[in-house]
C-alpha cells in the first residue's frame, strides 16, 4: 500500500487569499488529505506560503513594511486563518525557509553540471523613472497573443500566455505608472527547457491518472513549443543565485525567480517538518521505489503550466530521482459573480471576512459542493444560502436534531434497547453502503463535486428512512421497534459524523460528540458484519445528547445585507 503524498499549490503571502483560492487548491487538498488519513493510509499533506518575487515586494511597500517583517507576520496570519477553516496540513511551510535557499541553490548547481543552465545576457526592461529592472509584476501592457491589455510581466491573466516582461506591447511600470522605459542588457541565468522537450514530452505522456484538464494544459504547452526561460531576476528578494554562501560573479544584485523556488519548497517544506517532528523527507521524496508514494498535487489552472512543465524539468533535470507527481488535479475558476475575484481591488469574500460572518464548515461544503471542476463556477449569495439551508439546515442538520430530541423525550438520553433489525433496515444499510462506497471512489478519483452529491444523498437516505419507519407513531403501538428505529437513526448520525468528516470536520466532531463516537475520523468499515457496522456499532445504553441547532438557516435580510457589504451583482 502506497504512502500518499498531497501538495496544495502555495498561496501567495501578499496578503489574505480570497475564497476562490481556497475552493481551487488549499480546501479540496484538504477534503483529499482527510478522507486519505480515514482510510488508513499514511499521509503527508504540505502547504506553505510563497513569500518570494515580485508580488511579495510590491505588497510589502504598499504596506510600508520591510520584506521579510512583512512575510513573517503575513504568514503567520495565513497561518492562523488556515488552522480556523481547519486546513489540517501536515506542515504550512515558508519559501522563505533556510531549507528552501539551500535547496533551491542545489538544483540550480545540478542543472547546471547536467548543462542545462546557461548564462546569457538578456534584454530587460528598465525604468527610468524608477531607476531599477523592472521583472514580472512590475511592469504590466499589452498582451501579445490576446490584447488584454493588463497583461503582467510574467503572465497574461487573461489567456493565460507565459509571457517575458519584452513581450508586452506598450509597457509601463507598476511602482510608477511611468512609461519612461528602456530596454538594457543584464545577465541571467537560463534553464534549457527545448533540450528538454522530448524527455518532458514522454514524461508526462506515460503519465496515468492525470484529469483531462491538467493533461490538456500540459500538450498544449509542449505543442505551443517549450522555450529556454530565464530563472534569474534583478531583485533583492529571494533565493540569492550563490554557492556555499558565496555569490556567483555577476550576479550579486540578483535572486532565483519565484517560479523556480516556489515548487522546490514543496520539498523544502517537508524538509522544515522533517526538521521541526523528526519525520524523514527524504521517504516522501526519494523513495524507494517510485510506487511507494502516490503524490497528488492540487492547484488552479493558471499553475498547471508550471507544474507539468517547468518543475518537472527541475527534477527531471536533477538527474536525481524525485518522486514526481502521480496525479495532478486542476481547478477552474470561482468566479464572483460575473467578474473575478480581486486581491487587488478587494472584490469578493475573502477567507478571514467569510469566518467572521460564518462557521467554516458552511464556506466548506458550499465550496465543495460547488467545486469549479468542469468549468468555471460563480458564487452568488443565493446559491451559497440555498446549500446552507437546504442541504445543511433542511437535509442533514434537521435529522440530527429531531431524531436526537426524540430519543431525549422518549428513551431517556441513551441508545435504546431492544427490537431486532428488520427488512426495512436491510434495505437501509444496502443503499447506505453502495452510497458509502461511490463516495469514496470519487474522492479517490478527485471528483468533488460527485463526492459532495453523494454525501448529500447519503444524508437523505436518513430522512427517508425516519418518514416511512415514523418511530414517533410507532411508539404508541410497538415501543420496541420504536426503539430499534430510534437505535438505528442514532447508529445513522454516527455514520454521517465519519463520512463527513473530511467535508465538514467540525460539524462532524460535534455530531460524534453527541452519540458518544469516538473516532469520526475513520472511514466507515464495511468488512463481515457490516450492517450490524453501519446500524447498530454504538453500544447500547450509552449516553446521547442532543447538540444545539448544527446549522442556522441564513435568512433573505441576511443575504440582503451581504449583498450591500462585499457587492454581488453583475455589474459591481
Ligand atoms: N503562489 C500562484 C498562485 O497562488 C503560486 C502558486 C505556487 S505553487 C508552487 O496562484
Ligand atoms: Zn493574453
Amino acid at each position: 500500500m502506497s504512502r500518499i503524498l498531497i501538495t496544495s499549490a502555495l498561496p501567495y503571502i501578499n496578503g489574505i487569499k480570497h475564497l476562490g483560492n481556497l475552493a481551487g487548491s488549499m480546501l479540496p487538498s484538504d477534503v483529499f488529505a482527510r478522507f486519505q488519513r480515514a482510510q488508513g493510509h499514511e499521509t503527508l499533506f504540505i502547504c506553505a506560503t510563497d513569500e518570494h518575487g515580485t508580488p511579495a515586494e510590491l505588497a510589502a511597500a504598499a504596506a510600508g513594511q520591510d520584506v521579510a517583517t512583512y512575510c513573517t507576520e503575513q504568514h503567520q496570519i495565513q497561518a492562523d486563518i488556515a488552522k480556523r477553516f481547519d486546513l489540517s496540513f501536515d506542515w504550512f511551510g515558508r519559501s522563505s525557509s533556510p531549507q528552501n535557499r539551500a535547496l533551491t541553490q542545489h538544483f540550480a548547481e545540478m542543472l547546471e553540471k547536467n548543462e542545462l543552465i546557461e548564462e546569457r545576457v538578456d534584454q530587460m526592461i528598465y525604468s527610468i523613472t524608477d531607476k531599477r529592472f523592472l521583472p514580472d509584476r512590475y511592469v504590466e501592457g499589452t498582451c501579445p497573443k490576446c490584447a488584454f491589455e493588463k497583461a503582467r510581466g510574467d503572465q497574461c491573466d487573461n489567456c493565460g500566455a507565459l509571457l517575458d516582461p519584452t513581450d508586452l506591447i506598450n509597457p509601463y511600470s507598476t511602482i510608477s505608472g511611468s512609461r519612461e522605459i528602456e530596454v538594457r542588457d543584464t545577465r541571467h541565468l537560463y534553464l534549457l527547457q527545448t533540450k528538454m522537450a522530448d524527455k518532458l514530452r514522454v514524461w508526462i505522456e506515460q503519465r496515468q491518472g492525470w484529469p483531462q484538464l491538467a493533461r490538456s494544459i500540459a500538450l498544449k504547452h509542449l505543442d505551443e513549443g517549450l522555450i529556454d526561460r530565464g530563472i534569474t531576476r534583478d531583485l533583492a528578494w529571494g533565493v540569492p543565485v550563490a554557492r556555499d554562501g558565496v555569490a556567483r560573479p555577476g550576479f550579486e544584485d540578483k535572486v532565483f525567480y519565484v517560479w523556480f523556488d516556489a515548487p522546490i519548497e514543496y520539498i523544502a517544506a517537508t524538509q522544515e517538518w522533517a526538521d521541526a517532528t523528526g519525520g524523514d523527507w527524504r521517504r516522501w521524496w526519494l523513495p524507494a521505489k517510485p510506487e511507494d508514494v502516490k503524490y497528488v498535487q492540487i492547484m488552479g489552472k493558471d499553475n498547471v503550466a508550471f507544474h507539468t512543465v517547468s518543475f518537472p524539468a527541475t527534477l527531471l533535470g536533477s538527474s536525481e530521482p524525485w518522486k514526481q507527481v502521480d496525479t495532478l488535479k486542476a481547478f477552474n475558476w470561482l468566479n464572483w459573480y460575473g467578474g473575478k475575484f480581486s486581491t487587488s481591488g478587494r472584490r469578493g469574500v475573502f477567507m478571514d471576512a467569510a469566518l467572521e460572518l460564518l462557521p467554516s464548515d458552511l464556506w466548506r461544503w458550499y465550496l465543495i459542493a460547488n467545486a469549479p471542476e468542469g468549468s468555471d463556477t460563480a458564487f452568488t449569495w443565493e446559491q451559497f444560502q440555498s446549500a446552507v439551508n437546504r442541504d445543511l439546515a433542511d437535509v442533514l442538520g434537521n435529522f440530527v436534531n429531531r431524531i436526537l430530541k426524540f430519543n431525549e423525550a422518549k428513551f431517556g438520553g441513551v441508545v435504546p434497547e431492544g427490537g431486532e433489525l428488520g427488512e426495512l433496515e436491510f434495505e437501509l444499510a444496502r443503499n447506505l453502503s453502495a452510497q458509502i462506497d461511490d463516495i469514496a471512489t470519487n474522492l479517490d478519483q478527485l471528483e468533488f463535486r460527485k463526492a459532495a452529491q453523494g454525501l448529500r444523498a447519503l444524508w437523505v437516505l436518513g430522512n427517508e428512512y425516519l418518514q416511512v419507519a415514523a418511530p414517533w407513531t410507532v411508539i404508541k403501538t410497538d415501543p420496541d421497534k420504536a426503539a430499534m428505529i430510534v437505535r438505528t437513526a442514532i447508529n445513522l448520525v454516527g455514520l454521517y459524523a465519519k463520512v463527513s468528516s473530511p467535508f465538514i470536520p467540525a460539524t462532524a466532531t460535534l455530531m460524534a460528540k453527541a452519540v458518544g463516537l469516538e473516532d469520526e475520523k475513520t472511514w466507515p468499515s464495511s468488512g463481515q458484519n457490516w450492517m450490524s457496522l453501519l446500524l447498530d456499532a454504538l453500544p447500547r445504553g450509552q449516553a446521547v445528547t442532543v447538540p444545539d441547532v448544527l446549522f442556522k438557516k441564513i435568512e433573505d435580510e441576511q443575504v440582503a445585507e451581504w449583498t450591500a457589504r462585499f457587492g454581488g451583482s453583475d455589474a459591481a
